[in-house]
């Protein structure tokens, strides 16, 4: 037998790192890193490494299913699109097109023109309700910007920082919050050159084991440490006057919006040093250039995700972390139109308040996308609008969503339920019809998502300099399969219910214009890859040539100078934000910010690990032999419960209870309990050792949430903690089980 060895881009998670893969009659073999890439120094995952197992895995969806009753049945695609056009068409009959959704989970990326053409069709269906995993992660990102406003050049962040400020991320498993590349190797090398990293996560996580600074506070206690760390800032001076004189909004009422977090109070609260909080507003502002990153941890352990995100913001703009007149942009784009930078402020837009009405908790759209936290709402909820069909492309809402309990009842209620996902998850045995995928060594891919998340926040994505990388399609589907590309279903249905041409279509990300392009005749997939480059400042073809990856640099794209007349103004000091800051200020004076219940003495906290991607790739090939999510437990805790490592504990929230297997983590703050999310099967009963546990079923979406965005507290929640012996049944009726 001959290998090919053939460079290409790993698609296994959204790093897209650049490997070599071993093809041998037409079947892939082995992955290392490709050290001939300028970028990543061959860096590569455990998941990455299983690439060739994950691809041949028996667990492969070949054909598309239909269920009837409990069975599943292999129904051809053109058949099953058939029925589900018919339906579809019925459906919006009777009921309206909002009646139907789309939930595009962290897997739509698998080829680059999947959430592009599914948007087109729920344009043309006309029904906005269109969700993502955005209002579940770190919606605040997108409503913050929007309250802010916008730099119109890019923030110093990846462009020689001389600090980072990382507040509950951790990029050696997740790769946010620093440029794509070796992680290990970017930190030393960044160090070496002078960099300080300041970390805050109550758990010492992988990062904060090479921080400059650890504030291991505990959890949910960010808005007011960053408070704090502006008013120390704002009193010693040491914010970047001239850019705030000359760009900035807000200053004055900002210095009264911090005035109550004094450093000695929030150290007291959050169980830090006084000295710690002075430090970091220090190390921080006085670094010259520097960014500051949240990451899940903040934005799900507090219910006021944009509150966190904007004084995330506030922090890097009042030190001035934004690229001037006349600077080098290092990374303009490749694969997206060059974007001409500038040195001024697009003033702040309306975040949220707009557009469509959700039914429940008088929330709106935002920035950020419509509450997918709300979506189980909208199908349980009787009445004009009601959900009654989702599609799920590349998602897993029975684990992923907050409050398991309600989000099954409500999948099990649709009328319709269409799954696009290449295994038999926890979401697909609820569906009608699960549609077979093509894998992505299957078809061609680039890296332009990779460019498009820049704009998603300071800290987030994509490469220091200009990079990009294409590969074609590799393998061809195994024979006898009947797989299409995702977005192919969206192509048949529009067809089928005779709806106008698709508009791959405008803005999908902020600072990133797209043509509009209407799609008469069904394009090729590589065609969709010319279309989504369209007007590139580097063309498609030009990096075609470049298999191993390449930069592309341009020492001549300078930030320009403000626009003559241009009074644009960031606005650092919003009416909402303040008036929430004083919120959590009246709190921080009566007690620690949330009420301590003593029945829920444990704090239940995120955390990622790096064989899995949410619910994806928990396989023996990763896994090994470890197929569940342990909960890590300090080891005073583990005593006090009388559990060792490898014993079962009971975890009861308000909400719920679960079962989980004890693992001892000394890296946690005692009193905490931090386990993966996404695992087990979305039952009660699940058998713990062979699929873990799930979080989400110990989660409310209705008592704690962010207010603009409907983001539900996901972490930081009170929990009870008790041996748990095997014998006895898994009690899980909360207060709240049925009611909706
Ligand atoms: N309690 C709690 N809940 C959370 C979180 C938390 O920290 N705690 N985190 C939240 C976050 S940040 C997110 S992003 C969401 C994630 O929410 P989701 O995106 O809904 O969940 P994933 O598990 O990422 O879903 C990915 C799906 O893609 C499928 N897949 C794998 N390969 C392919 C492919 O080639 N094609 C297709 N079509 N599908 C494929 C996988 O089998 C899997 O079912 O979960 C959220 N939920
Ligand atoms: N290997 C791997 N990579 C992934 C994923 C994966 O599942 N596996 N998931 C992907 C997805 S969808 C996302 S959204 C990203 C997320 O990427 P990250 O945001 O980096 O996610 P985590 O690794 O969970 O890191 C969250 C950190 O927050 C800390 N934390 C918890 N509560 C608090 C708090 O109140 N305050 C502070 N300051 N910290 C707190 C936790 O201890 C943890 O270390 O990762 C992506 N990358
Ligand atoms: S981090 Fe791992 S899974 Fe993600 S792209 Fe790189 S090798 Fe693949
Ligand atoms: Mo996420």
């Amino acid at each position: 037998m001959t290998i090919t060895r053939v460079p290409t881009i790993c698609r296994v998670c959204t790093h897209n790192c650049p490997i070599i893969l071993d093809i041998e009659d037409g079947r892939a073999v082995h992955v290392v890193g490709d050290k001939e890439n300028p970028v990543y120094d061959g860096y590569t995952c455990i998941k990455g490494r299983s690439y060739p197992e994950l691809q041949h895995s028996p667990d492969r969806l070949l054909h598309s299913l239909h269920r009837s009753g409990d069975r599943f049945e292999p129904i051809p695609s053109p058949v099953l699109m058939d029925e589900v056009a018919a339906q579809l068409q019925a459906i919006i009959a009777e009921h309206g097109p909002r009646s139907v959704a789309l939930y595009a989970g962290t897997n739509m990326k698998m080829h680059p023109a999947n959430f592009p053409v599914a948007l087109a069709f729920m344009d043309r269906i006309g029904s906005p309700m269109r969700f993502t995993p955005n209002t579940i992660d770190q919606p605040g990102k997108s409503t913050a910007q929007g309250l802010l406003g916008q730099w119109m050049a890019p923030p110093q962040a990846f462009s020689d920082p001389g600090v980072a400020l990382l507040i509950g991320i951790n990029p050696f498993v997740t790769y946010n919050g620093i440029p794509d590349g070796h992680p290990g190797k970017y930190f030393r090398r960044a160090m070496d050159a002078g960099m300080k990293l300041i970390v805050i996560d109550p758990r010492r996580s992988d990062v904060a084991k090479r921080a400059t600074l650890h504030l291991q506070p505990k959890a949910g206690h960010d808005i007011a440490i960053l408070a704090s760390m502006i008013r120390v800032i704002l009193a010693e001076g040491l914010h970047d006057a001239a850019f705030l004189d000359g760009n900035v909004d807000g200053l004055e009422a900002l210095r009264g919006a911090v005035a109550p977090f004094e450093p000695s109070i929030v150290a007291a609260n959050a169980d830090l040093e006084v000295e710690q909080i002075v430090e970091a507003a220090r190390m921080f502002a006085t670094a010259g250039r520097g960014y500051a990153v949240g990451g899940t941890g903040p934005n799900m352990s507090a219910a006021r995700g944009t509150l966190f995100e904007y004084l995330v913001l506030v922090l890097d703009t009042i030190c001035g972390h934004w690229l001037r007149e006349g600077e080098l942009v290092r990374n303009p784009g490749v694969l997206i139109p060059g974007v001409s930078a500038k040195a001024q402020a697009k003033p702040p837009k309306p975040a949220y308040g707009y557009g469509e009405k959700l039914r429940v908790r008088g929330l709106t759209d935002s920035l950020a996308g419509l509450s997918t936290a709300a979506l189980p709402d909208e199908i349980l909820e009787p009445g004009d609008g009601q959900v009654r069909a989702l599609i799920v492309l590349g998602g897993n809402p029975a684990l992923a969503w907050p409050d398991q309990i309600k989000t099954v009842e409500a999948l099990r209620s649709l009328d319709l339920l269409v799954v696009i996902d290449n295994r038999m998850t926890a979401t697909a045995k609820l569906a009608h019809y699960v549609v077979a995928p093509k894998t992505t060594l299957e078809m061609p891919g680039m890296t332009l998502n990779r460019e498009m998340i820049r704009w998603y926040a300071t800290g987030w994505g994509g490469t220091t300099d200009a990079y990009a990388q294409y590969t074609p399609a590799l393998l061809e589907p195994p024979a006898g399969s009947d797989v299409i590309e995702d977005w192919e279903l969206f192509w048949g249905l529009h067809e089928r219910m005779g709806l106008p041409p698709l508009q791959l279509g405008g803005g999908l990300f902020a600072g990133v214009k797209f043509e509009p392009t209407p799609l008469v005749e069904k394009p090729s997939s590589e065609e969709l890859m010319a279309l989504l480059t369209v007007g590139s400042r580097i063309p498609l073809e030009t990096v075609k040539q470049h298999r191993h990856g390449a930069l592309f640099p341009d020492p001549d794209y300078r930030v320009e100078p403000k626009e003559a007349g241009w009074d644009g103004r960031l606005d650092v000091a919003n009416d909402d934000m303040v008036a929430d800051l004083a919120d959590v200020a009246d709190r921080l004076r009566a007690s620690d910010g949330r009420e301590e219940d003593p029945a829920f003495p444990y704090r239940l906290l995120c955390r990622r690990m790096m064989h899995v991607y949410n619910s994806a790739y928990n396989e023996a090939a990763t896994h090994r032999g470890r197929p569940f999510n342990p909960a890590f437990l300090h080891s005073t805790d583990l005593d006090a419960l009388g559990v060792s490592p490898g014993e079962l504990v009971m975890i009861r929230s308000q909400r719920a209870a679960v079962v989980a297997i004890a693992e001892r983590d000394d890296d946690l703050r005692p009193g905490t309990v931090s386990i993966a999310h996404c695992y087990g099967g979305g039952e009660a009963s699940d058998d713990v050792r062979a699929v873990g546990t799930s979080t989400s079923r110990l989660l409310f979406v209705d008592q704690e949430f962010d207010r603009y965005t409907g983001q539900p507290l996901m972490s930081n929640i009170a929990v009870a903690i008790a041996a748990h012996d095997p014998l006895t049944p898994i009690e899980t009726d909360g207060p709240h089980v049925g009611e909706h």
